[in-house]
């Protein structure tokens, strides 16, 4: 590739993120050659970003690399990459619910699904934990439609509608199909009750309280707290193994979510980072896990969650809620959980690494 070459690219909010979505055929197959120009198309490393397209934000530092699928039941592969901000990092150790809300329409727009009626199912397979996701699409007319009255908290304004439903996504990444990988719902990690637990996403779930803060401080009150940062990174450090990830000082999970009682009639309210920045919302999965731990009896969201009877849980965060559905079978075991999201088509055209 010379300097010259642009890579064909579509920039996209999903959900509360934000990132580039290519096709796997116009990227390097090498992944530290692919790795190269993605830190280069996002600027990164550099707190600022100057010299890229990121956001200078995690949440605006997002890849999804698309391909045919590899499997009968779906109809897409999705690589999600996590490009670090201000380390030379791009971790596929974790997926992303919200940028997977802009993969159906990007599937379509370049050509990898076709439109079927005025609503298109795309079932998407997740690269990073092997899961099938179900997105459904506007399509009037056979073209993606962005435009409708559906909301989400922490985007302005309304939007078409994407629900996306979930089906086995217990340990996700932590293996065995089990959501809990330790075992039990509460594990001490340096004097903190914890649930270690993976129904999406790899989160370490502890009381607020517990951390000595309410829960209820601003994404930057709460990175302005050195110490509360360096005693939840010690505690991540040491659940990571615990959790089957390894060694995670250079992965972005487990996400450490901090709750408390819900505050305007949700099922909790959380302060999530992932890992070392505050999330100005919460991930997609990291809420689904987040309702999920509300459900393991003893744990310390149980403690300070108030259940919905009809399985639809607001999950409170710094910008307002987000709504997951939670399906259980008669004796309490989760079978389904899914979201709302929306997404918008930014910018479509050549980028240059
Ligand atoms: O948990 C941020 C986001 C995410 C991930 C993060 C996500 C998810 O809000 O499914 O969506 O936790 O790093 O995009």
């Amino acid at each position: 590739m010379s300097d010259m070459d642009g890579i064909p690219c579509i920039w996209m909010r999903g959900g509360t993120s934000k990132g580039a979505y290519f096709l796997a055929s116009d990227l390097p197959a090498e992944e530290s050659a692919r790795d190269d120009v993605l830190l280069r198309i996002m600027g990164s490393p550099d707190p600022r970003q100057i010299d890229g397209i990121g956001g200078a934000d995690p949440l605006t530092s997002k890849v999804a690399i698309l391909a045919p699928s590899s499997r009968a039941d779906a109809d897409v592969d999705y690589l999600f990459l996590q490009v670090f901000v201000d380390q030379a990092l791009v971790s596929g150790a974790q997926a992303c619910g919200n940028i997977l809300a802009g993969v159906g329409p990007a599937a379509i727009e370049r050509g990898l699904v076709a439109a079927a009626g005025d609503v298109t199912s795309v079932r998407i397979h997740m690269l990073n934990t092997g899961e099938v996701a179900v997105a459904k699409v506007e399509t009037p007319g056979g073209k993606v439609n962005y435009h409708g009255t559906a909301t989400i908290d922490g985007v302005p304004g309304s939007h078409a509608p994407i629900p996306l439903m979930f089906t086995n996504i217990a340990g996700s990444m932590t293996g065995g199909g089990v959501m809990l990988p330790t075992g039990t719902g509460v594990d001490m990690v340096e004097g903190v009750a914890c649930t270690l637990i993976d129904n999406g996403m790899p989160c370490v779930i502890m009381k607020a309280s517990d951390l000595g803060v309410t829960g209820t401080e601003s994404r930057e009150e709460l990175e302005a707290d050195a110490d509360l940062k360096a005693r939840v990174e010690a505690i991540r450090l040491k659940a990571g193994p615990m959790m089957n990830l390894g060694d995670v000082t250079e992965k972005s999970v487990p996400k450490m979510t901090l709750v408390s009682a819900p505050q305007s009639g949700g099922a909790i309210s959380t302060r999530s980072f992932i890992p070392h920045r505050c999330h100005a919302s919460i991930g997609v999965f990291a809420a689904v896990t987040v309702a999920s731990a509300c459900l393991v009896e003893g744990s310390p969201a149980a403690e300070l969650a108030v259940i919905p009877q009809d399985g639809r849980f607001a999950i409170e965060h710094p910008s307002g809620a987000a709504e997951v559905l939670i399906e259980t079978d008669e004796s309490g075991g989760i079978v389904a959980a899914g979201t709302l999201r929306t997404a918008r088509k930014l910018f479509a055209g050549m980028v240059f690494p």
